[in-house]
């Protein structure tokens, strides 16, 4: 970190000395896992720059945004719009979390068959660890799952400023409604927060600034469907993981400034694999910060990563929001429109994530998908199994696996690993 932030954490109340332990940790993951690569693009440095400075510089940034009076939201969901905080002049921000922590402490109020996603946000608040989490003035939970839904109950007595968001559970009529009704919540809940009245203008505005950033995302997810991938997918997971935290307009630069520098590297026949290396597409659960776990032990298995059909990936940036809306409910209902589309596990039936899984192992011309299931994740693991026979119609090999954040099953992973990329030889 290119500074002493100590101060700044410490006012924050976050606890110093698990602090230092989390730093530690992450660093040393990040330089293993990224720095070692061989042949990144250029374009890298600024996300390496990014990580190394996630709890320095960018929480120095949404300080001074606050002390400027602008608001911090905290968000554990793709499903929270951030066309309308934007709108509402405030910041939305990632709380997902991908490391264990403090787990002693969580599992005194969560129990231990729970996911490893929400022991972890969990983790990261008991042990006073994430400065973004401290620094939101308003936190998001959405009723999403069963287990995220019970867990926001208990931490709702943890933090003062939650906002709990009903989602549908089936595509309806009757859901697109709750939906509609449920942003209109929330738009009023933020505009109180900020004392700012959404209008057409700042709508417009933000709405125009979340499609650029996802826009920037989907020109490089179609750069990955190059025959020599220009870029590893342990990177591109990086760059969709940075999404959530990053400044909107320079996060979309810098994403743009990396596919011009990729699309060099395709001309020049330049990738970061051998030809005929394995491509694999990763579904299913999301991958927060620090999960690196499994695009490491793929790409060190002989395989590389070309798509993320996930949350933190295809499924969170998928689709646009329509701008043409003339007045704030016409662009309300597009927001609306284009939420409605995610296709996450907790809706029933689900459809449409089997066709998107079929179609985005064509365009990315995987040779097999890996689901990635986190343990204990029903909606996941349970959608794993139609996911593998959708797949099975396309002749298309898939390998499902079911993990958490610990270090131990590491070994087992790589053996079933390696041998699924031998089968796609
Ligand atoms: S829209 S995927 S971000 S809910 S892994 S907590 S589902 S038990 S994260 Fe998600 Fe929104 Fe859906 Fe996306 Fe529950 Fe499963 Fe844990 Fe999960």
């Amino acid at each position: 970190m290119s500074e002493d932030y100590r101060g700044m954490w410490k006012d924050m109340g976050l606890d110093l000395a698990g602090h230092d332990a989390l730093l530690g940790v992450l660093s040393g993951a990040y330089r293993d896992i990224f720095l070692s690569q061989k042949n990144r693009p250029e374009g890298m440095g600024y996300f390496d720059f990014v990580m190394s400075e996630v709890h320095g510089l960018r929480i120095r940034e949404l300080l001074d945004e606050k002390k400027a009076g602008r608001k911090i939201i905290g968000s554990y969901c793709v499903f929270v719009p951030e066309e309308i905080v934007l709108a509402a002049n405030a910041t939305l921000v990632g709380l997902c979390s991908g490391a264990d922590f403090a787990m002693s402490e969580v599992e005194k109020l969560l129990p231990r068959n729970t996911c490893a996603l929400i022991k972890s946000s969990f983790g990261f608040k008991l042990g006073k660890v994430c400065p973004y989490l401290e620094s939101a003035d308003m936190i998001v939970g959405e009723n999403t799952c069963d287990g995220k839904k019970k867990a926001y109950e208990s931490l709702g007595h943890l933090v003062n400023n939650l906002f709990v968001m009903d989602l549908p559970q089936v595509k309806s009529e009757q859901g697109r409604a709750l939906l509609k009704s449920e942003y209109q919540r929330f738009r009023t809940a933020v505009e109180a927060l900020t004392g700012v009245v959404i209008t057409v203008e700042s709508l417009m505005l933000a709405i125009q600034t979340v499609n650029a950033k996802r826009a920037a995302i989907h020109r490089l997810s179609s750069l990955r469907k190059a025959d020599l991938a220009p870029i590893s997918g342990l990177d591109a997971l990086l760059a969709n993981q940075v999404f959530f935290y990053d400044n909107p307009a320079r996060f979309t630069d810098s994403v743009n400034k990396i596919c011009d520098e990729l699309e060099k590297r395709i001309a020049e026949k330049n990738g970061v694999f051998p030809e005929k290396t394995p491509r694999i597409l990763i579904s299913g659960c999301p991958q927060a910060v620090p999960n690196w776990k499994l695009p490491f032990i793929v790409e060190t298995s002989g395989a590389v990563i070309v798509g993320e059909e996930s949350c933190v990936g295809e499924r969170g940036t998928r689709n646009l929001t329509d701008a043409s809306g003339k007045t704030v409910d016409e662009m309300m209902e597009a927001i609306v429109d284009r939420y409605y589309q995610v296709d996450c596990a907790i809706f029933t039936p689900n459809p449409q994530r089997m066709e998107h899984i079929q179609e985005m192992a064509a365009a990315y011309k995987a040779d097999g998908v890996i689901h990635y299931g986190l343990q204990f994740c029903q909606p996941y693991l349970m959608e794993s199994i139609p996911v593998e026979r959708a797949l099975e119609e396309k002749n298309i090999p898939t390998l499902r696996i079911e993990t958490d954040y610990s270090m131990e099953d590491v070994g087992q992973l790589k053996t079933r690993i390696e041998a699924f990329v031998e089968q796609l030889r």
